[in-house]
């Protein structure tokens, strides 16, 4: 479809949205009888081994994601009394890897005048003396959207329980603003200006905004003349992002990072798609402006994080281990009836370290390494050629239900790559009209996760490589098509986007993390992530497999192959 069809059908969609979404602005759909419906059980057959959940009920947004005092904390919205949004509270739970979680009482609930109809998405900001303060969106009894801050009551608590929310609450007022599409401050930074600054997503009309605030006590705010950057017809700006990034190696930064060698980093969840787009550019201290360079898109052309189902995402930097870690938030792809009945819904990816590509024109994302500490039993395969149309079981002795598998492909050369027709602009529509079954030259090729033994359902995972005139374009697909024989009800996309990759070695590797109704897959070390969620019927414990394919007519070899079983850690239980 042309870009400027989508975008009117889109807008179309977002104003009906309005208006039916009970009048309040949130992404979010409201299901007012469903939200304090409490689940009476359980569901268990699609609940993730390993990912972060609650035991129960509906989640979205990571919040406020930090490391403190040797505790990495994450806070998440909740709703306690129901498997549909609403009656949002920041729940709270802590960690020492990011892998075993233990649940606390909630952070913040609306209990004040200025945040007494939610308390929404925010970040944390650790000021000097080592004090972290959360800065997060209250929703008053009129529904407007205000920046509000708590505080650890006691900051000799490890665990940081209690937070308190001081009466000169709330910080900002929406003044000049529009005040229902005014939300998710970032965490703030200081410059030497003796000013810190945050940012706060909005939009004016259909223009995206990013508000940016300035403050020299943390308290009292101003709104700066400009924002910090904006965009014409990309509608509301949620959960903003903004961050150094070094311009060598793999380390993470402060946000209040200053020095040369480093890029920006600038992030956001577009409501009208649903993905969470980022730039890679600069920041032009004195105007106080991020511009993006001119080989990153800015708009929903753009790179995303994640070309699957992961939003509202949110990094923050992990002093323990000098790294950028990412959050992102992936819902279901069922129905709400699915949700009230399984009496849960959403999870969070695994947490990701990310870095700026040696290229410096995308981020790199990898699953932090403290997740591999849950491996368990191995399948190793090494040298296996794959002929044309082949499917071989890769995951014997292993629970292909809850797995993480690397693997390496390579193929003797690329000349029988298909033309690649430069009108294929869309990742997604070209894996849905060439999906894993459809032959190629160069792939498909790559695994099927939580297949059945007959492949009556599988969710592939794969690669297909294409000649244009002057380079190879790879893309990569995560298609849930063949997910579920449940035909009513799910969401059953063919996700997929392009990975820019050097072929030199005629090498392409692929990690996937299965677990039981996700499938998070990194391409090519990181360059390329797809999250798909997917309700297996038959695939499920150990009726799951998992197979390796080749669909293309060039032969292609497993160099290596490893998979995990993945041992369950402590999940808030
Ligand atoms: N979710 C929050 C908002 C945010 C949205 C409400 C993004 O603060 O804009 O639960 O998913």
């Amino acid at each position: 479809m042309a870009t400027s069809n989508y975008l009117a059908i889109s807008l179309f969609l977002a104003s009906l949205f309005l208006i039916t979404n009970h009048g309040i602005e949130a992404s979010h759909v409201v299901y007012p009888e469903f939200q304090s419906l409490a689940a009476v059980t359980v569901k268990q057959t699609h609940r993730t081994g390993f990912h972060f959940q609650p035991p129960k009920h509906w989640i979205n947004d990571p919040n406020g994601p930090m490391y403190y005092n040797g505790i990495y904390h994450f806070f998440y919205q909740y709703n306690p009394k129901g498997a549909v949004w609403g009656n949002i509270v920041w729940a709270h739970s802590v960690s020492r890897d990011m892998i075993n979680w233990q649940a606390l009482e909630p952070a913040i609930y609306p209990s004040k005048p200025f945040d007494i109809k939610g308390c929404w998405s925010g970040s944390v900001t650790i000021l000097p003396g080592n004090k972290p303060i959360i800065l997060y969106t209250g929703i008053d009894s009129e529904e407007r959207q205000l920046q509000d801050y708590a505080v650890p009551k006691n900051l000799s608590d490890p665990y940081l329980r209690e937070w308190v929310k001081p009466d000169n609450n709330p910080l900002v007022f929406p003044h000049g603003v529009n005040a229902s599409a005014f939300r998710d401050p970032t965490t703030a930074w200081w410059e030497d200006d003796g000013h810190w600054r945050m940012l706060v997503g909005s939009r004016r009309k259909q223009r995206g905004i990013a508000y940016l605030y300035r403050s020299k006590d943390f308290m009292k705010w101003t709104k700066a003349k400009h924002p910090i950057h904006s965009k014409e017809k990309t509608g509301m700006w949620e959960c903003p992002d903004f961050f150094p990034v070094s311009l060598s190696g793999t380390n993470g930064l402060d946000t209040s990072y200053r020095g040369p060698n480093l890029k920006y980093v600038f992030k956001i969840s577009l409501d009208m798609t649903r993905y969470d787009y980022y730039t890679v550019g600069s920041y032009f201290r004195d105007k106080d402006r991020y511009v993006p360079d001119n080989t990153s898109v800015d708009g929903w052309d753009g790179l995303r994080y994640d070309y699957g189902n992961f939003y509202a995402s949110k990094t923050f930097f992990d002093a323990g281990k000098n790294r950028r870690i990412l959050w992102g938030w992936a819902n279901e792809s069922d129905s709400k009836d699915d949700d009230v009945d399984k009496g849960w819904a959403g999870v969070q990816a695994i947490p990701r370290s990310l870095w700026l590509d040696p290229s410096g024109k995308q981020v790199l994302q990898w699953p932090i390494q403290e997740l591999e500490t849950l491996r368990g039993k191995n399948a190793e395969i090494s040298n296996k050629v794959l002929q044309s149309g082949e499917n071989v079981e890769v995951g014997q002795g292993i629970t292909a239900a809850q797995a993480d598998v690397e693997v390496t492909f390579s193929f003797p050369s690329l000349d029988k790559a298909e033309p690649f027709d430069p009108s294929w602009v869309n990742a997604e529509k070209l894996c849905g009209q060439k999906g894993s079954t459809v032959k190629g030259g160069v792939g498909p090729f790559g695994l099927l996760t939580l297949a059945s033994e007959k492949l009556e359902e599988y969710t592939p995972v794969f690669f297909r490589i294409f000649k244009a005139p002057n380079k190879h374009v790879v893309l990569m697909c995560s298609d849930a098509t063949s997910s579920s024989l449940k035909t009513t009800g799910l969401y059953k996309p063919s996700f997929a986007g392009f990975v820019d990759v050097d072929l030199a070695d005629k090498k392409l590797s692929l990690r996937s993390l299965i677990d039981h109704s996700v499938v998070e897959s990194f391409g090519a070390g990181g360059k390329t992530c797809i999250t798909s969620r997917v309700y297996p019927t038959l695939a499920v414990f150990s009726n799951a497999h998992l197979f390796a394919f080749n669909n293309g007519t060039e032969t292609v070899t497993i160099d290596k192959l490893n998979a995990w079983s993945m041992n369950k850690p402590q999940m808030n239980e």
